[in-house]
Protein backbone atom coordinates (compact mmCIF):
# COMPACT_ATOMS: atom_id res chain seq x y z
CA UNK A 1 0.00 0.00 0.00
CA UNK A 2 1.59 3.26 -1.12
CA UNK A 3 0.87 5.29 1.84
CA UNK A 4 1.54 2.44 4.59
CA UNK A 5 4.69 3.18 6.60
CA UNK A 6 5.87 -0.43 7.37
CA UNK A 7 5.34 -1.42 3.27
CA UNK A 8 7.77 1.66 2.90
CA UNK A 9 9.84 0.22 5.76
CA UNK A 10 9.79 -3.27 4.34
CA UNK A 11 10.65 -1.68 0.58
CA UNK A 12 13.05 0.10 2.16
CA UNK A 13 11.95 3.28 0.99
CA UNK A 14 12.18 4.32 5.21
CA UNK A 15 15.11 3.20 6.36
CA UNK A 16 15.15 0.86 9.01
CA UNK A 17 17.14 -1.21 12.00
CA UNK A 18 16.37 -4.87 10.64
CA UNK A 19 16.91 -7.84 12.62
CA UNK A 20 15.35 -10.28 9.98
CA UNK A 21 14.38 -10.57 6.78
CA UNK A 22 13.37 -13.58 4.37
CA UNK A 23 10.73 -13.91 1.26
CA UNK A 24 8.01 -13.31 3.68
CA UNK A 25 8.52 -11.25 6.63
CA UNK A 26 10.42 -8.55 7.63
CA UNK A 27 11.32 -7.55 11.11
CA UNK A 28 13.11 -4.40 12.48
CA UNK A 29 13.65 -2.26 15.78
CA UNK A 30 10.83 -0.40 17.05
CA UNK A 31 11.35 3.28 17.05
CA UNK A 32 10.16 4.06 20.44
CA UNK A 33 11.15 0.57 22.11
CA UNK A 34 8.96 0.02 25.45
CA UNK A 35 11.51 -2.71 26.77
CA UNK A 36 15.91 -3.77 26.54
CA UNK A 37 14.92 -5.21 23.59
CA UNK A 38 11.61 -4.31 21.46
CA UNK A 39 11.23 -5.19 17.31
CA UNK A 40 8.26 -5.64 15.70
CA UNK A 41 7.44 -8.79 13.30
CA UNK A 42 5.32 -7.75 10.36
CA UNK A 43 4.15 -9.58 7.21
CA UNK A 44 5.37 -8.34 3.94
CA UNK A 45 2.00 -8.91 1.92
CA UNK A 46 -0.01 -5.78 3.27
CA UNK A 47 -3.03 -6.44 6.04
CA UNK A 48 -3.98 -4.61 8.10
CA UNK A 49 -4.55 -5.86 11.29
CA UNK A 50 -5.18 -9.05 13.44
CA UNK A 51 -9.10 -8.59 12.16
CA UNK A 52 -8.08 -8.79 8.55
CA UNK A 53 -6.20 -12.53 9.25
CA UNK A 54 -8.26 -15.21 7.40
CA UNK A 55 -7.97 -18.64 5.48
CA UNK A 56 -6.27 -16.95 2.56
CA UNK A 57 -3.38 -15.05 4.54
CA UNK A 58 -2.85 -16.84 7.87
CA UNK A 59 -0.12 -18.73 6.60
CA UNK A 60 2.07 -15.67 6.86
CA UNK A 61 1.08 -15.34 10.57
CA UNK A 62 2.28 -18.89 11.22
CA UNK A 63 5.56 -18.20 9.85
CA UNK A 64 6.15 -15.36 12.14
CA UNK A 65 5.44 -17.39 15.24
CA UNK A 66 7.68 -20.16 13.96
CA UNK A 67 10.08 -17.26 13.27
CA UNK A 68 9.82 -15.26 16.40
CA UNK A 69 11.99 -17.59 18.30
CA UNK A 70 14.64 -17.46 16.02
CA UNK A 71 14.58 -13.89 15.96
CA UNK A 72 14.56 -13.57 19.66
CA UNK A 73 17.73 -15.90 19.82
CA UNK A 74 19.53 -13.97 17.41
CA UNK A 75 18.83 -10.39 19.52
CA UNK A 76 20.00 -11.79 22.65
CA UNK A 77 16.93 -12.76 24.29
CA UNK A 78 17.58 -15.18 26.85
CA UNK A 79 15.05 -15.09 29.50
CA UNK A 80 12.10 -15.11 27.90
CA UNK A 81 9.92 -12.43 25.76
CA UNK A 82 6.00 -11.14 24.93
CA UNK A 83 4.52 -11.08 21.84
CA UNK A 84 1.42 -8.32 21.39
CA UNK A 85 -0.34 -7.47 18.52
CA UNK A 86 -2.60 -4.45 18.90
CA UNK A 87 -5.83 -4.26 17.11
CA UNK A 88 -8.38 -1.41 16.32
CA UNK A 89 -8.84 1.95 18.13
CA UNK A 90 -9.44 0.34 21.40
CA UNK A 91 -6.00 -1.17 21.35
CA UNK A 92 -4.29 1.95 19.78
CA UNK A 93 -3.20 0.73 17.30
CA UNK A 94 -0.94 3.52 15.62
CA UNK A 95 0.29 1.96 12.35
CA UNK A 96 -2.34 -0.32 10.18
CA UNK A 97 -0.11 -2.83 9.07
CA UNK A 98 -0.10 -5.99 10.84
CA UNK A 99 3.04 -6.25 13.37
CA UNK A 100 3.55 -8.32 16.26
CA UNK A 101 5.67 -6.60 18.99
CA UNK A 102 8.26 -8.79 20.26
CA UNK A 103 9.13 -7.12 24.03
CA UNK A 104 12.43 -8.68 26.00
CA UNK A 105 15.46 -8.28 27.95
CA UNK A 106 14.63 -7.53 30.60
CA UNK A 107 11.92 -8.53 33.62
CA UNK A 108 8.63 -7.07 31.95
CA UNK A 109 5.28 -5.79 34.42
CA UNK A 110 3.21 -8.17 34.84
CA UNK A 111 0.63 -5.92 33.92
CA UNK A 112 -0.37 -6.13 29.95
CA UNK A 113 -2.70 -3.33 29.78
P1 LIG B 1 1.00 0.06 17.39
O1 LIG B 1 0.62 1.06 18.42
O2 LIG B 1 0.77 -1.36 17.87
O3 LIG B 1 0.35 0.36 16.05
O4 LIG B 1 2.58 0.19 17.22
C1 LIG B 1 3.22 0.78 16.14
C2 LIG B 1 4.68 0.81 16.49
O5 LIG B 1 5.38 1.16 15.32
C3 LIG B 1 5.07 1.81 17.56
O6 LIG B 1 5.58 1.12 18.68
C4 LIG B 1 6.14 2.68 16.93
C5 LIG B 1 6.51 1.92 15.68
N1 LIG B 1 6.82 2.75 14.55
C6 LIG B 1 6.00 3.69 13.97
N2 LIG B 1 6.63 4.27 12.94
C7 LIG B 1 7.85 3.68 12.85
C8 LIG B 1 8.96 3.86 11.97
O7 LIG B 1 8.96 4.68 11.05
N3 LIG B 1 10.06 3.09 12.21
C9 LIG B 1 10.09 2.16 13.21
N4 LIG B 1 11.22 1.45 13.35
N5 LIG B 1 9.06 1.96 14.05
C10 LIG B 1 7.97 2.72 13.87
Amino acid sequence: MSDCIFCKIISGDIPSAKVYEDDKIFAFKDINPQAAVHFLVVPKTHIGSADEVDEANSDCVAHIFKKIPVIAKSVGIKNGYRVITNCGPDACQSVKHLHFHVLGGEQLSEKMA
